[in-house]
């Protein structure tokens, strides 16, 4: 008698399915009340390109007499081997001992579909490489196979664009090919505020959950947080000034006011050291005459530092992508120094020097600033009398102006 063979996709293989053999089609009828995913052997969109009849043996025979297609079947028919393709862990949950063939399914889990079976040079069938409960199940959809000659028949060869597995992520497919959608997906840390601010005070990142595929809103964030600011350690002032060292002549005399190197003679004071005063205003707008006039030497040939430090904490994982410091005006000249964990003896960019008459900004200094304290130190140079300012000083951090903590 000439079987008409229907399968199925079925994820839930029942030891009846196992057992399951062509002679019986009402035990195949059974099994179908566990499958899923158009496990309907009716439903075109699962149907294989009808097996030719020349199966491995005489009763492996999937022939599509019935005038329709049939499907993957995951449960292993007697006949086709003769281990009976009963169930083996061997290789692994749902994979059989020996491949079964005509199923287009790999049911000895060794990577390939219906290996070494017979078929129709020209056939194609769908198939499916991996653990067979997961053929056309979520991600893990069907692929084809064409049936190609290998000496004097023809046999199934490479089975292409089968899905595999991958860990469930949220979007609304079934990843993991274990029948559920976005399951076990646990919520995530959320933060819709700037990169690591999250850290500032004030601010916190919150939760949000899976659903329908996206990430749903972030609960229980607060961004709305203060940014880094100005602070030293006197009080609440935003700077200090420290007049270190007084006036003093150098051994040349230079030819442009401020010029780099006239910081040859500066010498910043550690930040405890004694003659730091508050400057309570964030610009600074120091401003007055000079102590050059009436000295011994002249203009270019000698002149007074005054330094100004503050501090500022950046939080782990706060992105630094600018931090610049600007000036309003500056008679003779500016220099800024960075300090931190990172250069515990102050780092100097070139671009860091601000002249008389220059542009009034320093470059990008953001690469050297680190998490934790900052401390940036300004050294003022007035070389010449009768006049020495400092004033409209800003630090802009990521495009925003700093102010007073
Ligand atoms: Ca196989
Ligand atoms: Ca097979
Ligand atoms: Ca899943
Ligand atoms: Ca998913």
């Amino acid at each position: 008698m000439h079987h008409a063979f229907i399968g199925f996709v079925s994820r839930n293989v029942t030891a009846m399915c196992l057992t399951a053999t062509l002679a019986s089609f009402a035990s195949l009828a059974a099994c179908s009340s566990g499958a899923i995913g158009g496990g309907d052997p009716g439903d075109e969109s699962l149907a294989l390109d009808g097996g030719s009849g020349e199966g491995g043996t005489p009763s492996d025979d999937p022939t599509d007499a019935a005038g329709g297609a049939f499907v993957l079947d995951t449960a292993p028919k007697s006949g086709g081997d003769p281990t009976d393709g009963s169930a083996d862990t061997h290789l692994g949950p749902g994979c059989a001992a020996a491949e079964v063939c005509g199923n287009g399914v790999d049911d000895n889990c060794d990577g390939a579909a219906d290996e070494g079976c017979r078929c129709e040079p020209g056939k194609t069938q769908k198939c499916f490489v991996g653990p067979p409960k997961e053929a056309g199940v979520g991600a893990c959809n069907l692929g084809t196979q064409p049936c190609v000659m290998s000496g004097e028949f023809g046999t199934w060869g490479a089975c292409t664009g089968s899905g595999k597995p991958t860990p469930e992520v949220c979007n609304a497919i079934d990843d993991d090919c274990n029948g559920l959608v976005d399951d076990a997906i646990a919520p995530r840390p959320c933060y819709d505020g700037p990169p690591g601010s999250d850290k500032l005070p004030g601010c916190k990142g919150g939760t949000q959950s899976c659903a329908a595929g996206t990430w749903g809103k972030c609960l229980g964030e607060v961004t709305d947080c203060s940014p880094p600011c100005l602070g030293g350690k006197l009080g609440t002032a935003p700077w200090q000034m420290n007049r270190y060292g007084g006036p003093l002549c150098f051994a040349t005399t230079f030819s442009t006011h401020g010029e780099k190197a006239e910081y040859a003679y500066a010498s910043i004071p550690t930040e405890a050291a004694a003659g730091w005063t508050p400057v309570t205003a964030t610009t600074i707008d120091f401003s007055e005459g000079s102590a050059m006039c009436g000295r011994g030497c002249d203009c270019l040939n000698g002149g007074e530092f005054t330094y100004f430090q503050t501090f500022f904490d950046i939080p782990v994982g706060y992105k630094v992508s600018s931090l610049v410091v600007s000036f309003g005006g500056v008679d003779d000249g500016a220099r800024v120094t960075v300090f931190n964990s990172a250069h515990p003896a102050g780092v100097v960019d070139d671009g860091s020097y601000i002249f008389l008459g220059g542009a009034p900004v320093t470059t990008n200094l953001g690469p050297y600033i680190v998490a934790g304290r900052n401390r940036i130190v300004i050294t003022h140079i007035d070389d010449c009398c009768k006049w020495r300012a400092l004033t409209g000083v800003k630090v802009t951090l990521n495009g925003s102006s700093l102010g007073e903590c």
